[in-house]
């Protein structure tokens, strides 16, 4: 027989008989024929009493339990002994990285508890499920919740892969010798990190799109079939951003079971409890079953087994569901006898379930996230698990084994500085062959290499196929389109009308039909399409659909029908631009991960990126990634009735905030067809990790041939599109960007006719490029002078601030910039239209003074010129 336990909150029965007959006959069928069968069976009740009207009185929970039961359990394959030793000698590493740098560099800051709890989570993995690479497959691409790096970093210093100076330089990485950084950065450790996490939220649906990103590769045929898996490990007070959940439902309806999110369920984020009043993992639970996950919960270590085998009343189940999290945290933050009492206490037959425990063994219960064997299970499960993406929400305890120091405490998030009893307890507590006298000058301990720990970590990698994690992107090999395939960009569109926006649709289009690079180019568009003119993609491309195309489109009957195919192309998002963000973090990067060299163009509503994507935009660009980012139908100059949907004057000026993205307003197809053909070249040619951000627009108008040697000026950012004509010296300079261009060509007539004026017209393709160029010579640290300014991309750094803030003190854009291209050569001052009045100061000191409007100056340059950006 079954052992039985009464439900938790006995309901009202009115006919117990009759229960018990039914209870009886279920579990027959679970003793003779499995839960499988019982699943079944119950689901057909359901679906019959459906038909009755018979409600089900569902919940999205289970009780607060391990999903997987004791007796389901399969051994652990490794040596938990020596696992155990290596995973404490990493825990001590970890934490002496953390304390040692604070030591000395008091404020330098870290991160110990966060790594505390997450130990045993990843130490699992490492041993037996992270691949490094499946032969001749790349390994599984593994999200590493960021401010646990010191882990990861103690980890590969045992392995061999980083030295102590390393470890002595956490946080220092920008010395002379090898340091660490903070957190996960392909910039600062190439060939280390692949995914920078630490923004919250942004690792999680990162990983989302990844996994898509990896089957839509697979079904188009650009990689094998990949028994790859992608892991994100995250926290779960980091499950409030909304990045975190907002993407789940589409990991279930696109069944991806390459996907394992783990959520360290430590109870706790940085200021006190996730959910003190509550529950954090069934509100997790309730959510992921909700969007069709596979949900694993891990709770209780292997010490409550045998209580809760015992519990023949369910009293033990109904305390543990009843607790609140804030009443967890104290059981591990207060130890043994203050669990005795306000958690077994609370009902006397709880209390003599444990009456043979002792305090300390009551203390040292162990909660689930803490134990390899419940989580090696938990993975097992996982990873043969098919049909739907799998969650295992693992609890445990923030600042495990730190005791007093911070084991469950509020302040435990912020604790980097340990006193010498504290360090001692840690020592002691996880037997660390470190001498007193080495635990106060926070000595690093390697066992030596001929040890059993040494000798069983590289024998576990090596048949895992290498370390973790690691980045190995191999060299791209990819051309450029030759200049004459842009020939019908450069010949100008013969007096036909078209706006930008249609003019980049025109070259994504050519570059999608190209033999050579056709394949690699990948369409992101989150419900724009028809919008940006693109809608002729979808049936030329396909829309990519993992399930092909279940029905007949109600268009089939037209030639360019919605064409959805497993083999498609396109991306089409819906209406998520933080998704075709992702998917364009996955594609841009697939150069590394993958080593097939994508090339995303992610076109979106230019209002709906910078501003409200910028964080996962930083992201991309700190992932080292590759392509263009595409602002559609930006209607500063039309579309009023649209309002503020279109009036886009500052996604160039955001554009520049990000030191690797390259940005330029251009005004004509053949500036465009430029611009991406120079990037493809940089980029994919040359190696280089940069990326494009393009603003286009919604007004219509004829696009000219290119003048002759524009290119060169087109790619620094600006180039004399008219001289004054008839050879006359300017008098003064037009600058524009976009189609106000336009309106500078208009203004040069004008000028000439009613005025007398003599006028040159430029194209300013980028502004931003320009004022780059001089802050890269004045300060030597760009990109563009052959190094990125890391103090930007690692988000620090004072002289961050003052490089983005200082243009309130000085003109945005140096005079400099300009006089590089000899404006004031020709005399006159300078009249430019761009995106603010700093711009144009620095423009007009350019221009030399001299005769002429000068912009910002009442009744002179913006009188004569209309509509210019960011006025
Ligand atoms: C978007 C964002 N906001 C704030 C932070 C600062 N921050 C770093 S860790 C942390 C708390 C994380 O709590 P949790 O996700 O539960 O992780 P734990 O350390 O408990 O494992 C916060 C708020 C951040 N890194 N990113
Ligand atoms: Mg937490």
């Amino acid at each position: 027989m079954l052992e039985t336990k009464p439900s938790v909150e006995p309901l009202h029965d009115a006919n117990p008989q009759e229960t018990s007959e039914w209870l009886e006959a279920l579990e027959q069928i679970v003793e003779e024929e499995g839960p499988e069968r019982a699943s079944f069976l119950l689901k057909r009740l359901l679906e019959r009493g459906a038909t009755y009207g018979v409600t089900a009185p569902l919940s999205v929970n289970t009780p607060y339990l391990n999903t997987i039961p004791a007796d389901a359990e399969e051994p652990y394959p490794g040596d938990r002994e020596i696992e155990r030793r290596i995973k404490s000698i990493i825990r001590w590493n970890a934490m002496a990285m953390v304390v040692r740098a604070n030591k000395y560099d008091s404020g330098i800051g870290g991160h110990i508890s966060t790594y505390a709890s997450l130990a045993t989570l990843t130490e699992v993995g490492h041993n037996h499920f992270f691949h490094g690479s499946y032969g001749d497959q790349p390994g599984d691409l593994v999200y590493f919740q960021g401010h646990a790096s010191p882990g990861p970093y103690a980890r590969a210093f045992l392995e061999g892969r980083l030295t102590e100076k390393h470890l002595e330089n956490f946080r220092h990485e920008l010395r002379e010798e090898p340091g660490l950084s903070s957190y996960p950065h392909p910039w600062l450790m190439p060939g280390f990190w692949q995914f920078p996490t630490v923004s919250m939220g942004l690792g999680p649906i990162n990983a989302i799109y990844q996994a898509r990103f990896m089957r839509y590769l697979e079904n188009r045929g650009m990689i094998p079939p990949s028994p790859r898996h992608i892991w994100a490990f995250l926290g779960d007070g980091e499950t409030d951003e909304p990045e975190s959940l907002g993407a789940l439902t589409l990991a279930s309806r696109e069944q991806l079971d390459n996907l394992i999110f783990v959520v360290n369920c430590n109870l706790q984020r940085l200021d006190g409890p996730v959910r003190g009043n509550g529950k954090i993992i069934q509100e997790l639970e309730a959510a992921f079953r909700g969007a069709g996950w596979y949900v694993i919960k891990v709770l209780w270590g292997k010490d409550w087994d045998p209580l809760l085998a015992a519990d023949y009343s369910g009293i033990l189940t109904k305390r543990m569901q009843e607790a609140v999290d804030g009443e967890y945290q104290n059981y591990a933050a207060k130890g043994g006898a203050y669990t005795r009492k306000e958690f077994f206490g609370k009902y006397p037959e709880l209390e003599r379930l444990v009456e043979n425990l002792s305090d300390e063994e009551i203390g040292a219960l162990r909660r689930g996230g803490h134990d390899p064997v419940k989580v090696y299970n938990a993975y097992r499960r996982a990873i043969a698990h098919k049909g739907s993406p799998t969650v295992i929400l693992a609890k445990t305890i923030k600042g495990y084994g730190m005791g007093e120091a911070g084991e469950g405490r509020n302040v435990t998030h912020q604790q980097k500085k340990l006193n010498e009893d504290e360090l001692r307890y840690v020592r002691t507590r996880f037997d660390i062959p470190v001498s007193d006298e080495n635990v106060l000058t926070l000595s690093f301990y390697r066992p030596p290499e001929d040890s059993p720990e040494i000798h069983y970590m590289k024998q576990r990698r090596e048949a895992m196929g290498g370390s973790l994690p690691a980045r190995r992107p191999k060299p791209i090999e990819l051309k450029a389109p030759a200049r004459e395939f842009f020939e019908e960009q450069f010949g100008g569109s013969q007096g036909r009308e078209v706006s930008s926006t249609m003019a980049i649709v025109r070259v994504i289009t050519m570059l999608l039909k190209d033999t050579g690079l056709g394949k690699y180019v990948v369409p992101i568009i989150p419900d724009e399409a028809r919008t940006f003119g693109m809608e002729s993609l979808f049936r030329q491309f396909g829309i990519y659909a993992s399930k092909g195309q279940l029905y007949k489109p109600v268009d089939s009957d037209i030639f360019l029908y919605y064409k959805e195919a497993l083999n498609g192309q396109i991306l089409e998002e819906g209406i998520t631009e933080a998704g075709g963000m992702a998917s364009f973090t996955s594609a841009g990067t697939a150069y590394a991960n993958y080593g097939v060299p994508m090339i995303p163009f992610f076109i979106y509503y230019s209002m709906f990126g910078f501003q409200r994507i910028g964080d996962l935009i930083w992201a991309f660009a700190d992932s080292r990634g590759k392509g263009f980012l595409v602002g559609g139908t930006g209607g500063r100059t039309t579309l009023s009735g649209e309002g503020l949907q279109h009036q886009d004057g500052h996604s160039q000026l955001a554009a520049s905030t990000v030191p690797t993205c390259h940005s330029y307003d251009p005004a004509y197809a053949y500036e465009i067809a430029v611009i991406v053909r120079d990037g493809i070249r940089r980029m994919y040619e040359n190696g280089e990790d940069r990326f494009y951000y393009i603003t286009v627009y919604n007004e219509n108008y004829a696009q000219p041939p290119m003048p002759e040697g524009a290119e060169d000026g087109i790619l620094r950012g600006m180039y004399r599109f008219q001289p004054a004509a008839g050879g006359k010296k300017a008098q003064v300079h037009l600058f524009g960007s976009g189609p106000i261009l336009n309106e500078a060509l208009r203004a040069q007539t004008e000028l000439a006719e009613k005025y007398g004026v003599a006028a040159d017209v430029w194209s300013v393709t980028s502004y931003n490029g320009r004022s780059r160029r001089t802050d890269c010579r004045r300060q030597r640290l760009h990109e563009d002078c052959g190094r990125p300014d890391l103090s930007v991309a690692g988000g620090t750094a004072d002289r961050a601030w003052y490089r983005w803030f200082r243009p309130q003190r000085q003109p945005r854009i140096p005079a400099q910039a300009f006089r590089d291209f000899r404006v004031g050569d020709r005399g006159g001052g300078v009249v430019s239209s761009g995106p603010g009045r700093k711009v144009r100061q620095g423009a007009r000191r350019a221009g030399g003074g001299g005769a002429g409007a000068e912009s910002g100056e009442p009744g002179s340059g913006n009188e004569v010129i209309k509509g210019g950006k960011g006025r």
